[in-house]
């Protein structure tokens, strides 16, 4: 089997190769490159362990209040911004991406139809990585021949994750804030091993946007205020995920019957309009839980039937009061009432 190397196709290094006294392992990291795939992983490359290159963009993006109520991101600054505050002695980290992207949209859907982000109609994708991803870390572990230590993070740890991957030659940087991968499109999720290994790092991704603008202008509430920078206060992925309590009324008719995150400036982008692929994974098909649902079957669900229908899905992160409060201004809009929807 051949095996799928980053956006460059060549390991930066041939070969055994050294640097700061440690030998990096061609072979181990071929091993593992292939284990990666086996696993069910549509990309691996490998980066080095290096300090953000992004230190002062992030400061200013959180003092430009664009992280809304997210404490989580203000908080273990320091960590975020260097992995070998997470793992002593860590020397490689494992980027590795999962395709979710299932097929083209519906072309004339009904109105009332409740829309559920594209990554998160499948298994939660938490649980379907950090399964794989352990897998690989204990597959290095026995192949390593030395002690190793690793850690395995998917979305949640205190690692900046699109600059990691773009070190790892994953995909760029879109104006939409994207991690974009010339060949695949945006449609993944990223997850990481970081590990005391020295495996062979990749080369960074280049790649852009060159003169398009189409998701600053699809963006239908202004988040991305200019390119490369989202105001999460305004994004319906934010609002309808992320932030509790009523959304402010002038978002509601953006909102519109996105029940549970948004995806139009990645719909836009030709990257994935032209070279998005569907992937055969069985964990990232649509479940029936999101499939042809009504803003009126998702206003209405019991507490049982949500813990049901949603169980071990990303939709759980709204909880049952978040999907219903989205759901009521899907029908506001669309019926011209709805007392709770506010
Ligand atoms: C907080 C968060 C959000 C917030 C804020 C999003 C944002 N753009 O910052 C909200 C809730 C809005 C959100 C929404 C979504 N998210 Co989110 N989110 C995260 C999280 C947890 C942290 C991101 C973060 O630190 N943001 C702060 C900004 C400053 O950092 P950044 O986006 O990583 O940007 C880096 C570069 O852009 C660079 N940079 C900064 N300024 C500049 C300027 C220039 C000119 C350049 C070139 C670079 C550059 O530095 C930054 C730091 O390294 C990550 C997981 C993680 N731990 O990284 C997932 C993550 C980014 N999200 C993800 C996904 C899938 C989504 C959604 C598509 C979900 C949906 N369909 O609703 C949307 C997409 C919205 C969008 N256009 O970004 C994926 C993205 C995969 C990919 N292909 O890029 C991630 C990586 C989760 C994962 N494990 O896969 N998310
Ligand atoms: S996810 Fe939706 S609201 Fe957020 S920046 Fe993209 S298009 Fe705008
Ligand atoms: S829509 Fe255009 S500007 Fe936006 S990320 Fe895609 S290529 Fe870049």
């Amino acid at each position: 089997m051949s095996i799928k190397l980053s956006e460059n196709h060549e390991p930066s290094q041939a070969g055994g190769d050294t640097d700061s006294g440690a030998v990096r392992d061609s072979n181990l990291t071929e091993m593992v490159k292939r284990k990666a795939l086996e696993l069910g992983f549509d990309r691996v490359g490998i980066a080095p362990v290096q300090p953000s290159a992004f230190k002062r963009e992030y400061r200013n993006w959180i003092a430009g209040g664009y992280a809304a109520d997210m404490e989580y991101l203000k908080n273990n600054i320091e960590r975020r911004f260097d992995p070998s505050l997470l793992l002593a002695e860590a020397k490689s980290i494992i980027s590795i991406m999962l395709n979710y992207y299932t097929g083209p949209d519906e072309a004339d859907p009904p109105a009332d139809r409740a829309v559920f982000a594209r990554y998160a109609r499948g298994a939660d994708y938490h649980r379907v990585m950090e399964k794989r991803l352990k897998a690989l870390a204990q597959y290095l572990a026995d192949h390593a021949g030395e002690p190793i230590q690793s850690r395995v993070y998917v979305d949640t740890g205190p690692i900046l994750e699109r600059e990691v991957a773009q070190r790892a030659g994953l995909g760029w940087f879109g104006k939409n804030t994207m991690l974009i991968n010339t060949r695949l499109g945006s449609y993944f999720l990223l997850g990481e091993v970081i590990t005391t290994a020295a495996l062979v790092p990749d080369r960074p991704a280049v790649g852009g946007c060159g003169t398009c603008t189409k998701c600053l202008d699809a963006c239908p509430t202004g988040a991305l205020i200019v390119p490369y920078q989202l105001d999460s206060r305004r994004c319906i992925s934010y609002l309808t995920i992320e932030h509790h309590g009523p959304i402010p009324e002038p978002y509601h008719r953006a909102i519109g019957n996105h029940v549970f995150g948004c995806d139009i400036c990645q719909e836009v982008c030709p990257f994935n309009s032209r070279r998005a692929s569907p992937t055969a994974d069985p964990e990232m098909q649509p479940r029936e839980s999101v499939k042809n649902r009504t803003l009126e079957d998702i206003a209405s669900l019991s507490e049982d039937q949500y813990r049901e229908e949603f169980k071990q899905s990303a939709v759980k992160r709204a909880k049952r009061q978040g999907l219903k409060r989205n759901a009521l201004i899907g029908l506001k809009h669309l019926t011209g009432s709805s007392p709770d929807g506010r």
